[in-house]
Formats: structure tokens, C-alpha cells, sequence
């Protein structure tokens, strides 16, 4: 479905163009800018199988567009301190400066894990310091990752968790136990190890019955309840997991792994240096009698799920949302590790449910993982947010929504409230496909990213630049290319200049796979108009736009958005 103002240019179009062969001919016209939109909803997409009951009080989830990207490290889980700061694990850096130079690596026998604190009130503007690592043998296992992380009245618990990897070529396949939390109680400049281990057994919790055998608590997060926990309704600490019980329902690879699972467990413990690493102080989740009321166990015998929904129930996290009223789970369903993954939300007003569905963001990412909400910026009205994940350690993957990547990457997102009315743009409708494209570029401005070219928004500096595609001094050399996973029979594209006043493409040339060429005109300089360059219908998995003439006082050419419509037959 398109928006109303597309339906006008439409008829528009029918009424002034001429038709060839029951075609247009390559033919350019100038379009209006669409009006910026506040937040673009994601297309919830829940699967056959999903039971939950929709979510009355939160209808969805929608992305402003605005984010920020820090270090080159993935695995952050930020727990609000007493002393306003957030502190955060992190691990397996990628390149660059890793975190302020630190870099963790935890894979192998030499397993290390990051911690770091995030300072900062506003999350496009925070900055990192203190970080540093702990060694922690994953013995018999092959990594030692992080998982939960909890600041509480000056002590700083800092988890972690076995995995293990197997011959069938996925990403740590196998999810092992939690070997305790280590412990500072000087903000992370020194640490207690934990004193428990990998090895079955010896773990936190009693499981697995044996090496690589399913569990149901491996990858533990404190639930996130505020500042020191000040939304605790106990004064405990709770924590979530996901897992699966042996014997599974079927036989599938990496059935049980750092990012796949069939259920949702919790536990709690009031916690303190010595009760943290004492199984006898945590009680579990037992299900609800039979007036719903949850039941509580000291014995892991009595675990029950929380939400039970075999091969869905991945890495798991849980933050309230005070203004509301609510609990927010985040969910990822990764399978099988290596590809595009889902992630879902659901809301509670109760921690041991029942849960109801915000929204199954299919695609998420597309590869996003440890999602979570730091409570620390969620807005006064509770409709305001940020969503903390990484995105894409398998490379070459498209982008979406803009902005993720392999980093601790934080997304402004809107809450929908029922009733609320949702903003159209023909540029966030789904016959624009460029924003499912990989977008590559000949070159990007270092403080821009070519991933703005196709956000969906017309717009740039001197607004904001998020918005647009500039490239790194560049003039008629600049070149931006669109590649799909699949082939596309697409008819029509629309180009927009940099909105400010020096950057103006004045002749362009549209490349297509196929091997066909489309020369374009001059792109209004203030972007206020667009281009639309119209063709014959042509399939194709890439396009790229050569700029090959620009206006005379260029600096950086670039495009403030590109979209690429597919054919609609009829
Ligand atoms: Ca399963
Ligand atoms: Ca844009
Ligand atoms: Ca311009």
C-alpha cells in the first residue's frame, strides 16, 4: 500500500507521460521531497507458531533514525550504577582501537573478557573509559564469554558463560554453563575471579549433567530495574537466561547456542559478594498454582520456563520500564547462528508474566544480537527509548535499520501507544527496496555513513547528517552502489541532492547489473524536489550512480537519499 500523495503523482504521471509499448520511456520528472517522518515502524511479522496475545498497551516498535556507534566490540549489557554511570561488559574486538586500545578476545584457552564504563546522559554523546579485562579459563569448553552484568551499592558483578564450537560450521553451536560472576568491589580496578569453573559440576548452576548437554540458565542477564536497582520489587536481583531440556523435540544443529533456544528461564538471589557464587542463595521460577499466582523454589528441580517456544528462544534480556508500568523482554531467535536474525519483544506488567507480543521484528539487524533496553534512557514518559545491540559479525550483510554495526550500537526507538497515528512516506513504503540493498560507496565522509543514502529520510546537514551520503572530498568521481540478495525488476528511481547549498550533482549515470546505462540530470540543489528517473522494467541485483558533473562550489558530493521502486504490474 502507498501513501496518498504517491497515489497522486500516479495519476499524475498517467495523465502527462507518454507511453510506449505499454511503457514509459526513460523519462525524468522532479518529485517533492516527502515530509520527513518522526519514526518508522518496523513491520511486526510474528510466525505461524507465535501464541502470544498482541500487546495492548505498547502496538509497536518504530525507529527515529537517530543512533551511534562506539567502539569495535560487541557484548555490552550496561547496568546503572548508583553514581549515574553504566557499567558494561564487552568482549571480542574487531579491529580498529577496540576500546580505547583494550582489545578482548574470548575464544580459546586464553578467554579474556572487557568491562568498561559508559559516562554520558545523552546517548549520541557518551564516552568510554576505564576499560581493562579479566582472564577466565573455559575449560572443557573452547570460549568464555560475558553475560550478565549488575552495579549494585558499590559492587560490580560481571558474568560469564561456557560455549563451545563443533565441526558443522556454524558460530559457537553449543551453549554451556555459567561459571559465577567475578567481583569488584572498587568499580572494576580490581576483581574477586569467580571461584567456579566451567567444568559440569563445578558451574553456578547444576547443569549440564554433562559436557555440552543442554541447560536452561547458561547465558544469565540482570534483569535491568533501574538505577542500583531501584525498581527492584524485593531488593533482589533477578536474572534471565535461555535454554532447553534434553531429551529436545528434534535433532537440529546448534539447536542450544549463544544466540538459539526453545525456552526462557529466571532466578533471583539477593545479592551480595558471598551469595552471588552460592547456589543455595538463588531461587527459581517454579510456574504459577492454579489461580496464576508465580511459584518460587530453592530447587533448580523445580525451574520452569518462563516462555516456552521450542527453536524461538534465544539470547534472552529484561529491563522495566518504570514510566510505564511494564517489563520489556528482549529475544533474539538466531538460528542457525550464521544468517539473518529475528528478534521480538514482548511486555509484562508482571516479571513472571504474562508476556504479550510488541512486536516480531523479523530480520532484525539484519543480524542483530544482545539487544537489550539500558533503562538509563528511557524517557519520562516512558514512550522514548534506546535499543543497545551489536549487528553483522558475518560480514557483507545488508544493514537495517541504518546505522547497526559490530559495535555498541544504540538506536533511538519509539514505544507506539494504541490509537496512535503512524506517518507514511512513499519512502518508507515497501515498493522502495533500497533500503533492503547493501549500499557500498567510492568513498564516505568520516563523519557520515553511506547507510543514510537509503534511511528513508531526505535530509543532511545542516540538519541532521545521519540523513545523507557524503563522500570524503570527492567531486565527479563519486560512486554509490545499491546490491541486492536477489534479483529485482525495478522501474523507476528518485535521487536527491545534499540539501546544503555548496554540494549539488548536476549530471549523474545509473549503472544496472544487466549491463543498460541511464544518463540523469540535475538534481535540485536543496533537495526540497528529488529527481525521479523512470525505465523500462529491467531485473537486477545491483545499481550503482556515477556522479559525473557537479556544481561549482562542491566540496563533498554525495546524495541525501536514493530510492528504487519495484514494478508494479497492472
Ligand atoms: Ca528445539
Ligand atoms: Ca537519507
Ligand atoms: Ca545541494
Amino acid at each position: 500500500m502507498f501513501g496518498n500523495n504517491y497515489v497522486c503523482w500516479l495519476v499524475f504521471w498517467a495523465v502527462t507521460g507518454s507511453v510506449v509499448n505499454g511503457f514509459a520511456p526513460e523519462s525524468e520528472r522532479q518529485v517533492p521531497a516527502p515530509e520527513p517522518i518522526a519514526f518508522r515502524v518496523w513491520p511486526s511479522m510474528p510466525p505461524e507458531s507465535s501464541s502470544f496475545e498482541l500487546s495492548k498497551t505498547i502496538t509497536g516498535l518504530a525507529f527515529t533514525g537517530r543512533y551511534a556507534n562506539y567502539t569495535t566490540a560487541d557484548t555490552w549489557y550496561p547496568s546503572w550504577g548508583a553514581d549515574d554511570r553504566l557499567y558494561s561488559p564487552f568482549t571480542d574486538t574487531a579491529g580498529g582501537d577496540g576500546v580505547n586500545g583494550v582489545r578482548s578476545w574470548s575464544g580459546g584457552g586464553d578467554a579474556v573478557v572487557g568491562h568498561a564504563v559508559i559516562e554520558g546522559d545523552n546517548p549520541l554523546k557518551l564516552k568510554l573509559v576505564e576499560p581493562d579485562l579479566i582472564p577466565g579459563s573455559p575449560v572443557p569448553y573452547g570460549g568464555r564469554y560475558p553475560c550478565g552484568s549488575l552495579m549494585f551499592d558499590g559492587n560490580w558483578y560481571l558474568g560469564t558463560y561456557a560455549l563451545n564450537n563443533a565441526s558443522y560450521g556454524l558460530n559457537w553451536p553449543i551453549l554451556g554453563p555459567c561459571p559465577g560472576f567475578h567481583v569488584s568491589k572498587d568499580l572494576g580496578k580490581t576483581w574477586t575471579p569467580s571461584p567456579l569453573s566451567c567444568e559440569p559440576g563445578k558451574a553456578l548452576f547444576p547443569e549440564p549433567t554433562k559436557r555440552n548437554g543442554p541447560v536452561k540458565i547458561g547465558a544469565p542477564h540482570f534483569v535491568d530495574f533501574g538505577k542500583n536497582m531501584a525498581h527492584s520489587p524485593d531488593g533482589k536481583a533477578y536474572l534471565v537466561g535461555h535454554g532447553s531440556t534434553e531429551p529436545d523435540q528434534e535433532d537440529r544443529n546448534a539447536n542450544l547456542s549463544w544466540i538459539t533456544g526453545d525456552q526462557i528461564y529466571l532466578c533471583r538471589v539477593k545479592p551480595s559478594p558471598s551469595n552471588i557464587n552460592d547456589e543455595s542463595k538463588y531461587e527459581y521460577f517454579a510456574g504459577h498454582d492454579d489461580n496464576g499466582q508465580a511459584l518460587w523454589s530453592w530447587d533448580f528441580e523445580n525451574l520452569r520456563p518462563l516462555v516456552d517456544w521450542d527453536n524461538n528462544c534465544g539470547c534472552v534480556t529484561i529491563t522495566y520500564n518504570a514510566p510505564l508500568k511494564r517489563f520489556l523482554m528482549c529475544v533474539t531467535d538466531g538460528w542457525p547462528t550464521i544468517q539473518t536474525m529475528n528478534t521480538y519483544i514482548l511486555e509484562s506488567d508482571s516479571i513472571t508474566g504474562p508476556w504479550k507480543l510488541v512486536s516480531y521484528m523479523k530480520d532484525f539487524g539484519v543480524q542483530a544480537y544482545f539487544v537489550n533496553f539500558p533503562s538509563k534512557f528511557i524517557s519520562p514518559d516512558g514512550r522514548t527509548a534506546w535499543l543497545c545491540y551489536s549487528g553483522n559479525f558475518t560480514r557483507n550483510q545488508p544493514v537495517n535499520p541504518p546505522g547497526g554495526k559490530y559495535a555498541m550500537s544504540l538506536h533511538e526507538i519509539h514505544l507506539l501507544a494504541p490509537d496512535e497515528s503512524i506517518p507514511e512516506s512513499p519512502l518508507i513504503e515497501p515498493g522502495n527496496i533500497a533500503p533492503l540493498a547493501t549500499v557500498s560507496s567510492s568513498s564516505t565522509h568520516s563523519n557520515y555513513q553511506a547507510g543514510g543514502v537509503t534511511d528513508g529520510c531526505v535530509g543532511g546537514y545542516p540538519g541532521n547528517y545521519q540523513q545523507e551520503w557524503a563522500t570524503q572530498g570527492e567531486k565527479d568521481t563519486a560512486i554509490l552502489r545499491l546490491t541486492w540478495n536477489q534479483p529485482q525488476t525495478i522501474d523507476r528511481v528518485w535521487l536527491f541532492d545534499r540539501p546544503n547549498d555548496l554540494d549539488q550533482v548536476l549530471s549523474g549515470l545509473l549503472v544496472f547489473s544487466d549491463g543498460s546505462t541511464v544518463k540523469t540530470g540535475r538534481l535540485p540543489d536543496n533537495a526540497s524536489y528529488g529527481l525521479e528517473v523512470r525505465f523500462e522494467p529491467k531485473s537486477v541485483k545491483w545499481l550503482a550512480f556515477f556522479v559525473t558533473g557537479v556544481g561549482s562550489k562542491t566540496q563533498n558530493i554525495g546524495l541525501s537519499e536514493i530510492a528504487v521502486f519495484t514494478y508494479q504490474s497492472e
